[in-house]
């Protein structure tokens, strides 16, 4: 189910930029989801109030990780958040708003 997870390299050794492990798991963790889709939208918004604040992605994220077994700890997942709010959050309100989940999934375009 979270065999993504293995992918996650175990180290940054190497040419990789500090925050390349993030913005891959990221990614990873997006692609994980399969087709993109509102319905991931709808699994992380808890309260459905169409928008994501940092507490429902951070819980999506601890569930996702405990699923595979690897539960991680808090500066992990804030390192992630900040990352995720950092490309979503376009009007910095500290909310992720159905329409900028949108932007964010069309990011490669
Ligand atoms: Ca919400
Ligand atoms: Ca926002």
């Amino acid at each position: 189910m979270a065999s993504w997870l293995k992918m996650v390299p175990s180290s940054t050794a190497g040419p990789v930029p500090p925050n390349a492990t993030v913005v891959f798991e990221v990614e990873v963790l997006s692609v994980s989801r399969g087709p993109r889709s509102m319905e991931a939208f709808g699994q992380i918004d808890l309260d459905k109030d169409r928008s994501l604040t940092k507490a429902e992605v951070k819980e999506y994220l601890k569930l996702e990780y405990e699923k595979g077994g690897k539960p991680r700890d808090e500066p992990f997942y804030e390192k992630i958040l900040t990352d995720i709010f950092w490309k979503s959050d376009q009007d910095r309100d500290g909310q992720i708003s159905a329409k900028e989940y949108n932007i964010y999934e069309r990011d490669e375009l």
